[in-house]
């Protein structure tokens, strides 16, 4: 290991931007995954940080004894056991802020794809329809006039809502506390929000607490022109229990770019004209993700050169002890 440079781990795939950058400062090691059998001797040892695409399992921390830092590719941390890094002194730091643009720019593109169905529009001309069978027709549902639910208005919800607020619709949200400064209607159930909305945004992260919390009676409530976009992580919502309310008609359609099993979408879903889908694309422009990269890489520079991680999570709020 080398004297001066510290050591990363990075377990699995990494940006190309940020491996190159790494691989100008650190000493930089590669394995095929987030698997602590993949850990030899004087990688146990000789690990201060590691940087990751989502997934770091308290067992892969626990065969580096010397680890400071897990950097995460990804505002959502899921993937990485931070409550596990808190209790040993591991800070854990991830990508708030550089992608809120262009996540809500693809929510609202998700939620106007998901009411007038415009990817079926599109391939109805690519197929040559329009000329053989005539106008596409007419979608079921409209943006305007709906009343617009957010499940999470933190900074990519807060970004969501400002763009809504041009198109003229009633926004209201639910989270676990109350948010200063903003004049849309707070609901403190979940349950409270969908029987006021006909129209749910989720974008919350995927905790344990958040877990399948878009179950049949949140969609019941939402109701027959009820419409569920999700833009935050695939466990919030049940997956099974939206796949029966859209068959059954309980809601009207849902546009989704997170699943509960990525990359596997069901087949159930796949077959519903009233859905659109994304494989998790929403930060997904070569301009953002390069944004994302640098910021991996800058909390390691910042945190090696000044003890101190630009952006860590809320429950490793810690500094570098000096040596
Ligand atoms: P954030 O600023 O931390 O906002 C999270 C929001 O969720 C807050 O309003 C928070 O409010 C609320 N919340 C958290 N737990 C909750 C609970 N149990 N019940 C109700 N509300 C809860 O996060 P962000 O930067 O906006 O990102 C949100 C999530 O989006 C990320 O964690 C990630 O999973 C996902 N994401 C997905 C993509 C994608 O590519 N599809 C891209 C970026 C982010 P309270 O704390 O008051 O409850
Ligand atoms: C990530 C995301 O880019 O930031 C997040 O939480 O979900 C995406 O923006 C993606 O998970 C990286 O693979």
């Amino acid at each position: 290991m080398s004297q001066d440079r510290p050591v990363i781990l990075i377990p699995g795939k990494m940006h190309p931007r940020a491996l190159e950058r790494m691989t100008d400062l650190f000493d930089v090691r590669q394995i095929d995954g987030a698997d602590a059998s993949l850990i030899t001797p004087d990688l146990a040892t000789g690990v201060a940080g590691i940087a990751t695409f989502n997934k770091v399992p308290a067992s892969l921390m626990d065969a580096l004894e010397n680890l400071e830092i897990v950097s995460n590719f990804g505002v959502g941390y899921d993937g990485v056991d931070a409550g596990h890094a808190a209790g040993r002194g591991i800070v854990v730091t991830h990508t708030p802020d550089v992608l809120n643009d262009e996540v809500a720019d693809t929510a609202i593109g998700l939620l106007i794809n998901t009411l007038r169905r415009l990817p079926a529009a599109e391939q109805w001309l690519r197929d040559g329809r329009w000329v053989e069978d005539g106008p596409f027709p007419l979608s079921p549902l409209s943006l305007s006039g709906r009343k617009v639910g957010f499940y999470g208005l933190g900074r990519i919800g807060q970004a969501i809502a400002r763009r809504l607020e041009d198109f003229g619709l009633e926004i209201a949200y639910h989270t676990r506390s109350r948010r200063d400064g903003v004049a849309y209607a707070y609901h403190d159930t979940l349950l409270g929000l969908a029987q006021a909305v006909d129209t749910l945004i989720v974008i919350v992260p995927g905790t344990a607490e958040t877990r399948h919390t878009v179950n049949a009676e949140i969609l019941q409530a939402l109701g027959a022109d009820g419409v569920v976009i999700n833009v935050g992580r695939g466990i919030t919502v049940d997956e099974t229990a939206l796949i029966a309310a859209l068959e059954q008609g309980v809601i009207a359609g849902a546009g989704l770019d997170v699943f509960e099993r990525e990359p596997h979408v069901p087949e159930a879903l796949m077959a519903l004209p009233q859905v659109s889908l994304l494989p998790h694309v929403a930060s997904a422009s070569v301009a953002t993700r390069n944004k994302m990269a640098d910021l991996v890489v800058d909390n390691l520079v910042s945190w090696f050169k000044t003890g101190k991680a630009l952006t860590p999570v809320s429950e490793t709020p810690f500094t570098r002890p000096a040596r």
